[in-house]
């Protein structure tokens, strides 16, 4: 095992504020398992009507956070913000095409190289959308750079989501199953001639009705996606087995390495749309794909934990529970997953004010839960934290460096719930390029006169408005009483606090582009 180097870069980013205590380290298994799109409400253990009797059995051995965030209200940023400890919108990271190249920077530590230079084997498993290669790949050869290149010992992964070419899995930078016989093609400019598309054939979809916006491109699997593909039949993904295949990977690098820590990414495709569960959980949540697709998830998360319970790793196993973004009902797919939740009054935001794609509490706060046996008493945390600290926090659990640059901070006592008073001062949350502030209980989101306030056809508010917007989320986690106006000094403080921190005119950042 490498020794860990905690001077140099460590010195330095003490004086930076998120120091390497000169402790002896200590070195558990880390795994951070990130659902797509799970929801505040989606948990029971967060009050949600859906029994989730794993990610609960999760919640109850640990520290459920009942104001965790993530950095973004989208994947790509969200992710961009835990693997690089950096705040998205620096880099104008939006939500990445499945032919994208890698948008970290290879010459930059992410978590990941964290771990490896503390000894630890690492690997990243299921959704990455953080863009492969250089660009222009050749996907029937290598595509580096990739996971391998920023830290990830092994991968085994999907390029961008589950409803983006190219529909293969990706092992440590080559295409599962490729064949030269049958190379694989992508575009996200246009289709391939004769190939049928969602929108050309929608009688061979096997989900009907056809989608009701977007994904009306190539048809794999039956599922019509964004994006153009051609060739690698047998390559193809079949959704309903994605759970059993990522599941499959993580627990044979969990076997492989028991004798040595890890650090493993595992990034869980549901409940990002198309929800295309295994038959096992058809029908089961009585609120349509989308409810059975948490179930699987659910039932992942149990296998993962008893996986770690045989191999006897339990109590040397520290695993983060968290989502990438909040939920949303309709994001394409008319899979009843709208009609279903309005009829039985089911909430996926539980109690907060919109979903993915929002600057409401709804888009960015989301189930995060730190269990530790024997480590982290189990109990609730009322502090703020953030998935954007995970790299400086476990840094300083196992000795490891943090780029001085990073907007990562070190709030390992919270994330352990040895301190349950006082987290990060504030945190600049980002949706479809916008930003919002957020200091204490109060949350400033500008105005922005000119952009629509529900996000596309999602019919999810996305707190967009023609004035500036003051909450205070602890008291109002709805986000039902605007103070911008009964609070006037308070929001001049918060909009010149938003402005140092983030450097920004009061603008929309957005760039309008196809994705
Ligand atoms: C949007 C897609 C949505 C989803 C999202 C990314 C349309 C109309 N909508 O552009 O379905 O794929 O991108 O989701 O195409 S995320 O969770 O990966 O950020
Ligand atoms: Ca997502």
């Amino acid at each position: 095992m490498k020794k860990p180097r905690v001077f140099t870069l460590a010195t330095l980013s003490m004086l930076a504020g998120v120091g390497v205590p000169a402790v002896a380290q200590e070195k558990p298994n880390v795994i951070v398992v990130i659902a797509d799109d799970l929801g505040y409400g989606d948990v029971s253990a967060y009050g949600g009507a859906l029994k989730t009797p794993n990610f609960d059995r999760l919640a109850n051995s640990g520290l459920r956070f009942t104001r965790g965030y993530a950095a973004s209200a989208t994947s790509s940023p969200s992710r961009y913000a835990l693997l690089t400890g950096v705040y998205p919108w620096r880099k104008n990271v939006n939500i990445l095409p499945g032919d994208s190249p890698l948008i970290i920077p290879t010459d930059k530590p992410t978590i990941a190289t964290m771990f490896q230079k503390c000894g630890y084997r690492t690997c990243a498993i299921g959704k990455w959308h953080l863009g492969l290669g250089r660009g222009n790949s050749n996907w029937n050869r290598k595509i580096s750079p990739g996971p391998q290149e920023i830290g990830f010992d092994h991968s085994f992964i999907m390029a961008a989501t589950n409803d983006r070419v190219p529909c293969v899995y990706f092992s440590d930078g080559y295409v599962v199953n490729r064949d030269p016989a049958d190379p694989i093609s992508v575009s996200y400019r246009k289709n391939f001639p004769g190939e049928p598309t969602g929108k050309t054939h929608p009688h061979l979809l096997k989900q009907q009705p056809a989608p009701n916006h977007g994904h009306a491109d190539s048809i794999v699997n039956g599922i019509s996606r964004i994006g153009f593909m051609k060739g690698g039949e047998k390559a193809r993904w079949v959704d309903e087995e994605m759970a059993a295949v990522f599941a499959g990977e993580a627990h044979a690098f969990i076997r492989a390495n028991k004798n040595r820590p890890l650090f493993m990414y595992y990034a869980l495709h549901q409940p990002h749309v198309p929800r295309v569960p295994n038959a096992k959980f058809a029908g089961k949540s009585g609120l349509g794909p989308r409810g059975d697709a948490i179930l699987e998830a659910d039932a992942q998360v149990g296998e993962l934990l008893d996986l770690l319970e045989a191999e006897k790793l339990d109590k040397n196993t520290l695993i983060v529970f968290t989502s990438d973004n909040g939920p949303v009902l309709n994001d394409g797919y008319a899979d009843l997953a709208e009609e279903l939740a309005a009829e039985k009054n089911y909430r996926p935001s539980g109690a907060l004010r919109g979903g993915k794609y929002s600057l409401f509490e709804g888009g960015t706060r989301v189930p995060f839960i730190v269990s530790w046996q024997g480590r982290v008493a189990p109990g609730v945390s009322d502090v703020p934290v953030a998935q954007l600290d995970l790299f400086a926090s476990l840094a300083s659990l196992v000795g490891g460096n943090v780029p001085v640059e990073a907007d990562s901070e070190n709030h390992l006592d919270v994330l352990l719930g040895k301190n349950k008073t006082q987290g990060r001062k504030n945190f600049v949350v980002e949706a479809t390029g916008r930003l919002a502030y957020r200091e204490g209980d109060f949350l400033y989101i500008p105005a922005r006169p000119k952009l629509p306030s529900v996000a596309w056809l999602t019919k999810i508010e996305n707190g967009n408005a023609k004035q500036d917007a003051l909450y205070n989320v602890a008291d109002d986690p709805a986000q039902q009483k605007n103070l911008a106006e009964t609070l006037p000094e308070k929001l001049r403080q918060m909009r010149d606090a938003y402005l140092d921190a983030t450097d920004m005119p009061v603008q929309p950042l957005f760039r309008s582009r196809k994705f």
